[in-house]
């Protein structure tokens, strides 16, 4: 069968805060790098005889919440499309769901360009990305591959992502999994509490700001410890208005990988940088040549690495 495979993405610059929930505005503009190792596979077929659309993930009929989500998602779809008929949905995920590394981004990219496949209708990336952005944010870049930047806009159409001209086929991404397990709250909930608790968030919001040219720019060098660096600040300043909220995503497991990896860059001069998205689990960035090293010191950490992945596309499975 035929199904739209889409990749998870890892923000670079994060995206943390809607200033527009309903349409899933962010205060930031975001920059991300496409994975190739963790993805979402998934059909829409319209059955005319569904009275409701039937929602499978991984082989399992989905229900309560997650259900809902989908259901939402594809009543905004078949509004824009002027649709009428329900669906069936077949998912397969190899991400972690909710270990925080983005499983909603591959999830409802996929779901939206598996809707107009099914619907017989071509719609552009840059399309796609705005209407895959209502059903989860960071979903917005995961229909495109290479280095990402989601522009935050304030309007439906003037917030869209869209591929940077960034050519750095050395990158790597090395996932490390500390914990597989759940996270108690969502990002969803967890960003609006930020929004409303924490006293740094506008600086958080400003600061970011800041970083969009420069991380860009240090995107198109392919200068790793610029990129690093900034990467680094931007996802601390997003951690540090997590705890502002009394929101702890990490463990202490996670805060001695971080000692660890800034050790590695500064004893053994390895050239590794770390982010992190809601969640205990560290992406670390870095180049291939370092990653046989990397691997080496981090042994009895469990890793996948992972090279820049592409834009969605049809896959066989
Ligand atoms: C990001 N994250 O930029 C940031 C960094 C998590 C930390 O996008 O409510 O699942 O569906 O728009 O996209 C997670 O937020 O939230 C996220 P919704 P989403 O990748």
């Amino acid at each position: 069968m035929t199904y739209i495979r889409a990749n998870v993405n890892i923000a670079l610059l994060k995206y943390w805060g809607k200033q527009n929930v309903e349409l899933n505005l962010p205060y930031q503009t975001s920059i991300s790098a496409t994975s190739d190792v963790f993805y979402t596979d998934t059909k829409v077929e319209i059955v005319d005889s569904l009275t409701e659309d039937e929602v499978f993930l991984d082989g399992q009929k989905l229900s309560g919440i997650p259900y809902i989500r989908v259901v939402q998602h594809l009543n905004t779809l078949r509004k824009h499309f002027k649709q009428k008929a329900f669906v069936r949905v077949r998912s397969f995920n190899t991400v972690y769901i909710k270990a925080g590394f983005a499983s909603s981004a591959s999830a409802f990219a996929a779901l939206t360009a598996a809707y107009t496949v099914a619907i017989n209708k071509r719609v552009s990336k840059i399309e796609l990305s705005r209407l895959a952005r209502i059903g989860s944010g960071s979903a917005a870049r995961s229909l495109h591959g290479g280095f990402v930047i989601w522009h935050k806009g304030v309007s439906h159409e003037s917030s869209f992502a869209e591929q940077l001209p960034v050519s750095w086929p050395n990158f790597r991404m090395i996932f490390t999994l500390i914990e597989t397990s759940e996270k108690k709250v969502s990002s969803r909930v967890g960003m609006q509490i930020c929004v409303e608790k924490s006293p740094s968030f506008n600086n958080f919001v400003r600061e970011g700001g800041h970083h969009v040219e420069l991380m860009i720019d240090a995107l198109l060098r392919n200068d790793l410890h610029a990129v690093g660096e900034i990467a680094e600040q931007n996802a601390e300043l997003m951690y540090n208005v997590m705890l502002e909220a009394g929101l702890e995503y990490q463990t202490e497991a996670t805060r001695k990988l971080i000692e660890k990896v800034k050790d590695i860059r500064k004893r053994k001069e390895i050239p590794v940088y770390y982010t992190f998205d809601a969640g205990p689990n560290l992406i670390l960035l870095t180049e291939a040549e370092y990653v046989e090293d990397i691997t080496k010191l981090l042994e009895g950490v469990r890793l996948e690495v992972s090279k820049v992945g592409g834009p969605f596309s049809v896959v066989k499975r």
